[in-house]
């Protein structure tokens, strides 16, 4: 089959339309952080990345401890309404619980 065949039509009109080629991006990812402070226990950040981010606890034990040391640390990498909503329900959970915990996302 041609070139012509296979994506313009005439369709009777006198002109040829060529059909507008599909372009399909993956759509952009972003990183949500943990921060580091001083005063949110090890056992509630632990139980956030259990439960917002579907960690086991080995998992979560060393995220939780990595950003204790380092100061920051990756929970994971979504799409952008998923990172947003997961934010929000993180600083949100911790202000319920009287913690200074925050949580970040920036683009990956
Ligand atoms: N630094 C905190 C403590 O010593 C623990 C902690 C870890 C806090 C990770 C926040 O994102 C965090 N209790």
């Amino acid at each position: 089959m041609s070139n012509n065949e296979d994506t313009q039509h005439e369709g009777g009109t006198g002109l040829l339309l060529e059909e507008a080629k599909p372009e399909i991006k993956e759509p952009p990812l972003y990183k949500v952080m943990l921060m580091n402070d001083d005063y949110t226990p090890m056992d509630f950040v632990v139980h956030i990345l259990e439960n917002y981010f579907s960690m086991d606890h080995e998992k979560a034990t060393s995220v939780m401890l990595n950003v204790h040391h380092r100061g920051r640390g990756l929970c994971g990498t979504f799409t952008r309404d998923v990172a947003e909503t997961k934010t929000v329900q993180v600083n949100d959970y911790a202000r319920t619980n009287d913690h200074p915990l925050m949580c970040t996302m920036e683009e990956a």
